[in-house]
């Protein structure tokens, strides 16, 4: 008998949420960045294991929101929990074990923070979940499974895994597990569908996440890409025209670079992959504009399918 169901991976910001999904599956369906705040809505992935198909559901991360765009994002990755057969918690490990020692940044104070507030609402939920413990490589085993251990004794987690997301260490065992857990029933997607996201939203995410490679110091969080124009060329390529739009005059420059060169780099990255995940040419035009309101503009909500209202 075939097995098919949901699987939500749930946590903090940057605690590797797409990589796990990316690597779960076996090909990129989530963009990737060291910056936090990366994945903006619900982004499913299929796997396969055995008779099981594994609709992996990567979501943004859950952090205390103060604007509109955190709400509906942290409202989409808590929604994305609730559907689903199975919840993965993932948890970076470096973050908790550095806030622990008294060595960790901002960053890792924020990560365990967050951590913090995920657990309370699994408990006010009264749910339990699986643990992740997430980028173990290069942590001492001692230490896993103490801060293993501390978290498991908030009684939310009915069993835990270690692994890196980046490497692969552990993820078939939790791949494993996962497929086990999935209710019987007939697969929903077709054998070789890995994702599922209409190609305009695609290839504006793949420039986002270039967008974010290249100038994530300089641009705090604030820039989003549309795709303007996506046009079936008879020769078979594919010509996509996009706007990526920063909140402030002073940013334009910033994503401009001197003499374009900056954006240059981010639209060869993008068309380079683009070509990469279409099989076919792709001819790139990006433009620069700034928006103050893109964040406050029910259609930016529409078209990452996020409620506005949250
Ligand atoms: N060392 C190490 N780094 C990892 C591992 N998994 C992910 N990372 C890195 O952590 C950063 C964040 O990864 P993402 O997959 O974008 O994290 P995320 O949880 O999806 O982040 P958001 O979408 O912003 O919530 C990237 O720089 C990854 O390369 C791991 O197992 N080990
Ligand atoms: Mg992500």
């Amino acid at each position: 008998m075939s097995r098919a169901g949901f699987v939500a991976v749930i946590g903090a910001p940057n605690a590797g949420k797409s990589t796990l999904v990316n690597r779960l599956v076996g090909s990129k369906v989530s963009i990737v960045t060291q910056k936090v705040q990366t994945t903006r809505f619900p982004v499913r992935g299929v796997a396969i294991e055995g008779d099981s198909q594994i609709v992996l559901v990567d979501t943004p991360g859950i952090f205390t929101p103060r604007r509109r765009l955190d709400r509906a994002m942290v409202r989409s990755a808590w929604a994305g929990s609730d559907d689903a057969d199975a919840v993965v918690h993932l948890v970076d490990v470096h973050s908790e074990l550095a806030v622990e020692d008294g060595t960790g940044k901002a960053a890792d104070r924020r990560s365990a923070d967050d951590v913090q507030l995920i657990i309370e609402g699994l408990k006010a939920a009264g749910k339990q979940v699986i643990l992740a413990l997430n980028k173990i490589d290069g942590v001492k085993r001692e230490r896993l499974l103490a801060a293993a251990k501390s978290l498991f004794d908030t009684g939310v987690y009915s069993e835990a895994f270690m692994i890196s997301a980046a490497q692969g260490d552990g993820v078939l065992d939790l791949k494993a597990k996962l497929a086990s857990l999935m209710p019987e029933g007939e697969w929903l997607y077709p054998e070789d569908q890995a994702a599922d996201m209409p190609v305009r939203l695609l290839a504006a995410e793949i420039t986002r996440e270039k967008v974010y490679l290249r100038v994530h110091e300089e641009l705090p969080y604030s820039a989003n890409v549309e795709t303007t124009a996506f046009e079936e060329r008879p020769d078979g390529s594919a010509r996509i025209e996009q706007t990526i739009f920063v909140e402030r005059e002073s940013q334009r420059p910033i994503v401009l670079g001197k003499g374009g060169q900056t954006v240059k780099w981010i639209g060869e990255a993008s068309r380079t992959e683009l070509c990469d995940i279409l099989d076919r040419k792709v001819h790139l035009f990006l433009t620069v504009k700034v928006r103050e309101t893109w964040a406050d503009e029910r259609s930016t909500y529409e078209g990452l399918g996020l409620d506005f209202d949250a």
